[in-house]
């Protein structure tokens, strides 16, 4: 269904946005405790990891710490690890386990913030021509520089993402927030010019906003060394270099030693309860890598990681199904063995020609039936399954969605290797669709239907699921735009209590 994948990019022109927020006044106040935690701690794992390295020196700061770095940790008056909050009437608070199975989860990503995707920001690539070919985060930072990388980086982890937006998040009705990460938050190599380190700062400052919110974390590696599917958001854009290519099983390798990393410190007492999922992989495009080796590199990083928790403890584990279909996964994820597995799906309508072409009507009630049984089935059949994406895109016409100049599936105007389409519909076009400020009150009362039948299909049949994605900037892309929705009303006001249901 989704054997596409998603495929986004852009080469955008002119201006840039700043975005200052006042929110970080209490800082001055906090405890020693907490930078601590959140600079000492990562210092040492990651001083740690360097296999040459023969005793980790707590005192000493990461190089990538500015001067002038506020950090605006949340303030936590006694107990910056209290795990007494919840998110909402329907959730267990953080220090009881959340009943995976009973409780859906209800989440939703943070895209375009640790790993910085052009569809979702585009001001940071408006500064360039087409002609400077800054494309990814590698060639963005590449071209900036380490300096100005630095800069601009640290200025769009600091305005993007506050804590007010968990405070809404929370809100909103959630019970999940969906962090994807960088392998570059652990670990660069050699001529990598991604900015080291400082995503992780981010990461857990974030964590401890989830907790005072009662919100758990799903953190997520979005990238692996030498990208795992050729995508502008796998940090680099390109050919596949995770079990491909010459360094691929060197690549390889070095993923699970990230993912260790990861995984042990999220481990201990203070991180466990408010960050209960890991995402090991994101999108692996396994049409384009061999299955059974991208199968085989599944167990070893599980066994890795289990080596480290034990069989029962830590994080549970979500698998992405790798674009080859949820029933390729029967009878994969041996329950003897993979114990706390999740098998994880992206639910995207857009990127399939048949679906996009239906009428609206069609499309909104498409989650209730057709969704709703292979979620089923691979529940029954896989392992316990959960949409981590979705949208309520209904074509690919959004901004830089396949990248400038690619044109789009919906307007037959995509270039990509599989050859002549049919015209999608005779009315299908671009023009004005992104125009959310003119959406009429039916086209508004379709995405509404979309979204929520969507929610309620994906609970009925899987254990969860995670919206794609919190926001775009200046609500660029409107239908990848939950905090549009939500101030507009297509998104329900409360996740918890929904208005469109499947039916039986
Ligand atoms: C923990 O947080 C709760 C609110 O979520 C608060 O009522 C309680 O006083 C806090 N406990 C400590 C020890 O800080
Ligand atoms: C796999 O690696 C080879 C060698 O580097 C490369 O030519 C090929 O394009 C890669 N495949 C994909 C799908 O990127
Ligand atoms: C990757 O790790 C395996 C052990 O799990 C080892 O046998 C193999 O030689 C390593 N490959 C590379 C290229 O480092
Ligand atoms: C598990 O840990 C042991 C001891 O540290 C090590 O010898 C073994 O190779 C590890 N297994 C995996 C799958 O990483
Ligand atoms: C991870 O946590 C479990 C308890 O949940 C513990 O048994 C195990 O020793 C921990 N692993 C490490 C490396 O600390
Ligand atoms: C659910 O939403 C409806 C309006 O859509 C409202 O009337 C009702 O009170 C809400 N229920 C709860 C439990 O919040
Ligand atoms: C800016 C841009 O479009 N970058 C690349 C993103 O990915 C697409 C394909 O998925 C490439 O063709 C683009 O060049």
């Amino acid at each position: 269904m989704q054997e596409f994948g998603r495929q986004r990019s852009a080469i955008a022109a002119g201006g840039s946005s700043t975005r200052w927020i006042q929110h970080n006044k209490k800082w001055v106040a906090l405890a020693l405790t907490l930078i601590t935690a959140a600079t000492v701690i990562p210092t040492v794992l990651l001083v740690a990891l360097r296999p040459s390295s023969p005793s980790p020196s707590p005192s000493s700061k990461p190089a990538s710490q500015p001067k002038d770095h506020q950090p605006g940790f949340p303030p936590s008056p006694q107990d910056e690890f209290n795990n007494s909050a919840r998110a909402n009437p329907y959730t267990p608070r953080l220090s009881e386990p959340f009943p995976y199975g009973d409780i859906p989860i209800r989440g939703i990503n943070l895209g375009g913030w640790l790993v910085i995707e052009p569809f979702i920001t585009p001001s940071l690539f408006d500064q360039f021509s087409a002609s400077d070919k800054v494309i990814d985060e590698y060639s963005l930072c590449k071209k900036l520089g380490p300096k100005e990388a630095l800069r601009q980086i640290r200025d769009h982890y600091e305005t993007f993402i506050t804590e007010e937006d968990f405070a809404k998040i929370a809100l909103m009705g959630f019970n999940h927030v969906r962090i994807p990460m960088g392998h570059w938050a652990i670990q660069v190599v050699e001529d990598e010019p991604y900015v080291p380190h400082l995503s992780w700062e981010y990461l857990l400052r974030a964590i401890q906003w989830a907790r005072k919110y009662g919100l758990r974390v799903m953190v997520e590696l979005h990238t692996a060394p030498g990208s795992q599917n050729g995508w502008n958001h796998s940090g680099r854009y390109g050919q596949i270099g995770f079990l491909n290519g010459t360094h691929g099983d060197e690549n390889a390798n070095r993923t699970i030693k990230i993912i260790e990393t990861m995984v042990e410190f999220f481990n201990k007492s203070e991180w466990r309860d408010v960050v209960p999922i890991f995402g090991v992989l994101n999108e692996p495009a396994i049409f384009h890598i061999e299955t059974k080796r991208v199968q085989g590199w599944y167990q070893k990083s599980h066994d890795a990681i289990r080596n480290i928790t034990g069989d029962n403890g830590g994080p549970y584990l979500t698998y992405h199904d790798g674009f080859i279909g949820l029933d390729s996964w029967n009878g994969f994820f041996d329950q003897k063995h993979y114990k706390r597995v999740f098998l994880e799906t992206h639910m995207y309508l857009m990127f399939d020609d048949n679906i996009v072409s239906l009428p609206r009507e069609e499309q909104a009630r498409f989650p209730c039936h057709g969704w709703r049984k292979i979620l089923k089935d691979s529940m029954k059949s896989a392992a316990p399954t959960m949409v981590g994406e979705f949208s309520v895109a209904t074509n690919d016409c959004g901004k830089y969605l396949n990248g400038v100049g690619l044109g789009t599936r919906y307007e037959k105007t995509l270039h990509r290797e599989s050859s002549v389409k049919q015209l999608l519909c005779p009315t299908c076009t671009c023009e004005r669709v992104e125009d959310w400020k003119n959406w009429d009150k039916n086209y508004r009362q379709f995405l509404h239907s979309f979204m929520e039948h969507q929610i309620n299909s994906f609970e009925a049949s899987s254990i969860g699921w995670f919206f794609w994605t919190y926001k775009t900037e200046n609500h660029i892309n409107p239908h990848w735009d939950y905090l549009l929705g939500w101030e507009q009303g297509w998104a329900p006001k409360d996740a918890n209590n929904i208005t469109y249901k499947c039916g039986n």
